[in-house]
Parts: C-alpha cells; structure tokens; sequence
C-alpha cells in the first residue's frame, strides 16, 4: 500500500505548479492539517523545497537529486514512457525486477531503476558493477511488433541514444564499439543488455537494460575494470545530475523507439555510422567458436556486422565480439 507521504507527494505533483491548500490535503489525506504540516516538514529535510502561502496552500518548487519515481516523473513531458516507474535502492539487477513487472502486465514503456545492483549483469552472464548512487542503472520494458530476429536492432537504436544524448555534453566524443558498448576516450562508460520473451515467432516483451557511468571517480570503478572503463565525471572533471540525464535518455529514447517503429532500421544506420568505432580499421573478432582478425566494414542494414572472414571475404555477423 502506499504511504501517506507517497499520496502527499503525487498530490502535490500532480497539481504541478499550483497550491494546493491544506484543508483538501488534509481531507484526501484523511490526517490532520497539523500531520500535514509536519510532513512537509519532513519533505524539506529529504530536500524537498516546498513553498507555503497563507490562504493558498503547499506546493511543490524543486525535487531532490534522490531518485524516486516521483523525482523521475517530475518535468519529463513523456508521451508513453515512463508513465511507470518502479524505482528501488537496491536490487540484484533491474532486469529480474523488470521481468517480473512484464508477467504481471506492466505496461510498454514501464521502467525500472535502481541506485544500486549487487549482482548487474552483462551479456553472456557476465557482470555489469553498479555501484550506489553513482551511475544510472536502468531497464526499459517493450512491447514492440516486430518479428523476433530484429529485436537486436533495439540494442543499436538504443547504443545511438546514447551516444546522441552523451555528445551534446562539451567536449564528450562518444563511439559506439559495436553492438552494445559506448567508449569515451576508448574507454567504456556504458553497456546495453538486451534480453527479450517470445513465443511463437511472437514477442511478448523486450527489456532494454542500460548501465551508464556517471559519478564514479577513478576508485569508484573495479579494480578489474580501471584500465578500460571510465565515467562521464572521468571525463569532464564535473559531477552530473543523474536523475537529468535519465530523463534526457527517456525522452531520447522515446522519440528515437517511435522514428524506429515508424521508419524502419535504416535512419538509426545512418546515425550509427556517425558513432562507429573502428569502421574502416582492423578489429579482432571473436564469435563463439572462432577468433580471427578483419577489417571492419560497418554495418548491414539490418544493423548485422560487415566485416571480413579468415580468407578476406566479406562476411555478415548477426553475433560476435568485437575488440582492437
Ligand atoms: C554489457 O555487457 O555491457 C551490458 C551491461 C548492461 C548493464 C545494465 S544496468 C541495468 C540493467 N540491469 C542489469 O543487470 N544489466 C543492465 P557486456 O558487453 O557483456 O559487458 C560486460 C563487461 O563490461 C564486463 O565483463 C566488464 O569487463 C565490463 N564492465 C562491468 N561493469 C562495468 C562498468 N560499470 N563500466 C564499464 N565496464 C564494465
């Protein structure tokens, strides 16, 4: 059940930037106006700022950077994203959150997000670190109508997300290390999972997991992992707000879904080739009997990997590891 203080709190979100009295909130609350007083009071101290007028009421002025749903909701002007959000403090990864919330019907677009997981995940069972307030670990769940094998195009339009949104920031370059990993200065700051449920040539749902290292300083990140991975705060010398660039992620990532499901693959190509990694160069490949070297020669338009097999010829992989 939901807390008084979580009914306060969307009450006074959704009147947005209105005052709402005390009286209404005290009766739709079922408390004194007293209690309600002494709530706000306890909104302050978790860095709510609340204003107070004499005959007008309470309302809302700024969120805390704490993530909640409420604070995620707040100013995201979505049309079908997010319009649930599961936020928790911790949880093993937001994807077993997420696949639970998708058998019980939640709904496109629902997503989940933690401020910390214990035991992230990558692909191919291995782990993603995701220390505690330091970056955004989140999950985005899908209901799309397209035929299963194109379900891998998600993780390339969400790859371009990414990278979009990360080069609007001063003097960040993102490349994106096909299919999943975004680089900054070579190093990783982001990783896309993305698993999917179908039946019968039927999806049900796909979730699109992102990781994104914000905050972390240098020692914030793994031991096994500081020598190849990095943190946009690394990078810029400056701390983020992530619950910001959540929402500029979200409302990214809702226009780039709906030009996808309108348009096709072939605009998100295009974009892709703008961020691409190693195109044109020699990369290692690596599938998951085999490893060899080839020239990278881009993507397919399916969004598969253009690159050459052990005797030079061109060759098209639908699944592979790349490296340099
Ligand atoms: C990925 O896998 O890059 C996918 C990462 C997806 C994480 C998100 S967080 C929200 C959602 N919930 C989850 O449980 N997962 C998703 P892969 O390409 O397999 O890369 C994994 C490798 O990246 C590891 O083996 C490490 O070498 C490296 N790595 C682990 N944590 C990292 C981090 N925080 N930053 C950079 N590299 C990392």
């Amino acid at each position: 059940m939901e807390s008084t203080r979580d009914r306060l709190i969307n009450l006074l979100a959704e009147n947005k930037d209105s005052f709402i009295s005390g009286q209404v909130l005290s009766d739709s609350l079922n408390i004194s106006r007293n209690a309600v007083w002494k709530h706000m009071k306890e909104l302050e101290k978790d860095g709510y700022q609340i204003e107070a007028k004499p005959r007008k009421g309470y309302r809302i002025k700024k969120y805390p950077e704490k993530l909640s749903s409420n604070t995620i909701k707040w100013g995201l002007d979505s049309k079908w994203i997010a319009k649930k959000v599961i936020h928790l403090e911790t949880v093993e990864s937001t994807q077993t959150i997420a696949h639970q919330a998708a058998r019980e019907n939640s709904p496109h677009g629902t997503i989940v997000v933690a401020d910390e997981q214990t035991m992230g995940r990558g692909r191919m069972n291995r782990s993603w670190h995701s220390s505690k307030e330091k970056g955004i670990w989140l999950s985005i769940l899908l209901r799309p109508e397209i035929p299963p094998n194109h379900a891998s195009q998600l993780t390339l339009v969400t790859a371009t997300v990414l990278a979009e949104v990360l080069s609007k920031i001063e003097n960040v370059e993102p490349l994106i290390k096909w299919p999943n990993d975004i680089l900054l200065n070579r190093k990783k700051t982001a990783g896309i999972l993305t698993e999917m449920q179908s039946e019968q040539d039927q999806i049900q749902y796909i979730l699109i997991g992102i990781g994104l290292n914000v905050n972390h300083s240098i020692h914030d990140l793994n031991e096994d992992i500081q020598s190849k991975a990095t943190s946009l705060r690394i990078e810029t010398e400056k701390e983020w707000s992530v619950k910001d660039i959540i929402q500029k992620l979200l409302i990214a990532f809702e226009t780039a879904y709906d030009a996808y499901m309108e348009d096709g693959f072939a605009p998100t190509k295009k974009k892709w080739e703008n961020y691409g990694f190693k195109i044109g160069e020699n990369i290692a490949i690596k599938t998951f009997n085999d490893k060899w070297q080839g020239k990278f020669l881009g993507i397919s338009d399916e969004g598969a990997l253009l690159t050459e097999s052990k005797d030079g010829t061109p060759v098209k992989l639908y699944s592979a590891e790349i490296d340099w």
